[in-house]
């Protein structure tokens, strides 16, 4: 097993929270003194720095959401000065303004710094050749990865996004041993390679997956290992929090929170309550070395719960469980709320249906109605009329128990449903549009 800083990702935990308490506090009092933001919300929630007086005390600060950074758009929030920022980043998001992530010097190095680790927890390191299948640009996955890359002593191989021809041959050609980049993409990608005559398993070098921008399940992961040869391990983050930031270790059972980087919470979305580990909620974390965009609880929306133990691979840090989906990814059909993750967690239990479905909901009079198109697998697309109604059955019973709601099923064939390269769009919800 090896370790990029074992000083720290060993240390008990009870040295570990002594720091973590000493980064809030010294956090806390920099920014009730230096950010009118901050210190306006301090004074409105009545808390000065003098009441934090222990780590648990974190939960009389304020929260911070999303809109906040939009409503200071571009720059407003940040605790740094121009001359001092050494990038930018934006995010797009779906409605309103971008919003805007600056990073001085040492917050690139913060970021790098959590990934090396990362990276060197799932084996990669010098003789690796990483291929960096994100976007490079506004989006913070391309660099994000690259910087953390590099510092390992891996080779890059920043290929961004598209031109997926291209980046197969590449993999062959220069000995490719990890790819980072949305699991739908490489499901693409996997496609790909078939159609050029390419076993990834057989005709590549590659080992490693690096995937994650976007949800995906225990069960796509057992398939994609499967089908490519690769052990493919899941990367969270978000523009927010710098970008791609925390990854899973080689026991693939959460992603390690890095207690000098981030102090973790899950609340409860309902109550704004701190839940226990184990429960699920919405993710909450604070950057206790953040310089330029400082987030304090910041409520990411994303649902997951924290594992407190002690990794089997020796590291300390709390993990949280692979994210369930978003607090508003949440469709209710019929007062039923459902998941776009446990619709994909049902499908991909069932052999004959292949990687790929869509959900599409609409409004019929005062009725929501649900639509799951599924990609079948090449060996189950048959023209036995009678073969795919059974199929088709099997595939609407199981997902009606799942979801406790009646879902019709559209049985499509492999190929036909769209492919992305980046962050893939699997809910058409028409009763927004
Ligand atoms: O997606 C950063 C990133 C780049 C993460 C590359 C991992 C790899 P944003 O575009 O700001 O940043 O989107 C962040 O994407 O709040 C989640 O909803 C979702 N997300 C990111 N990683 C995962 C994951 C980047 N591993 C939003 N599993 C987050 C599930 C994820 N959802």
């Amino acid at each position: 097993m090896q370790f990029w800083d074992p000083r720290i990702e060993e240390l008990p935990k009870a040295d570990l929270q002594k720091m973590q308490y000493k980064l809030l506090k010294s956090l806390i009092c920099r920014l009730y003194s230096f950010s009118p933001f901050y210190h306006d919300r301090m004074k409105e929630q009545k808390v000065h720095p003098d009441d934090i007086k222990e780590l648990s005390d974190v939960t009389k600060l304020p929260f911070m959401f999303k809109r906040n950074l939009r409503d200071s758009y571009p720059n407003k929030i940040f605790t740094a000065t121009q001359e001092e920022l050494v990038r930018y980043h934006v995010s797009s998001g779906t409605t309103g303004k971008p919003t805007v992530v600056g990073y001085t010097q040492k917050d690139l190095d913060t970021w790098t710094t959590s990934l090396a680790r990362g990276f060197t927890a799932i084996g990669l390191g010098r003789g690796d050749v990483i291929q960096v299948s994100y976007g490079y640009g506004l989006f913070t996955g391309g660099l994000g990865v690259h910087y953390g890359a590099e510092r390992i002593g891996a080779t890059v191989l920043p290929t961004s996004v598209g031109n997926t021809e291209r980046q197969i041959e590449l993999m062959q050609d220069l000995g490719v041993t990890a790819i980072a980049c949305t699991p739908s993409y490489l499901l693409h990608i996997g496609e790909v390679a078939e159609k050029m005559g390419i076993d990834i398993k057989k005709d590549t070098h590659l080992k490693t997956g690096i995937l994650g921008a976007e949800p995906w399940t225990e069960g796509m992961r057992i398939r994609m290992e499967n089908w490519l040869g690769i052990k493919a391990y899941d990367i969270y983050g978000t523009s927010e929090l710098s970008g791609p930031m925390f990854t899973e270790c080689t026991e693939q059972n959460g992603f390690h929170i890095w207690s000098d980087i981030a102090l973790v919470e899950v609340i409860d979305p309902k109550t704004g309550e701190q839940l226990e580990p184990g429960e699920k909620g919405d993710l909450t974390l604070t950057m206790l070395q953040k310089e330029a965009l400082p987030m304090i609880r910041y409520r990411i929306g994303d649902i997951s719960s924290i594992d407190e133990d002690v990794c089997p691979c020796g590291r300390t840090s709390p993990r949280i469980k692979r994210i369930q989906g978003r607090v508003d990814d949440m469709l209710i059909i019929r007062g039923i709320n459902v998941f776009p993750s446990q619709v994909e967690y049902t499908l991909m239990s069932i052999p004959e249906v292949g990687q790929h479905f869509q959900i599409v909901v609409e409004r019929t009079g005062a009725l929501d109605d649900m639509l799951v198109r599924v990609e079948l697998t090449k060996e189950s697309f048959s023209d036995k009329i009678t073969d795919l109604m059974q199929i088709q059955q099997n595939v609407e019973h199981r997902l009606r128990n799942a979801l406790n709601v009646a879902v019709d099923i559209e049985l499509v064939e492999p190929g036909s449903l769209p492919r992305f390269e980046g962050k893939s769009k699997k809910v058409i919800d028409k009763r927004s549009l």
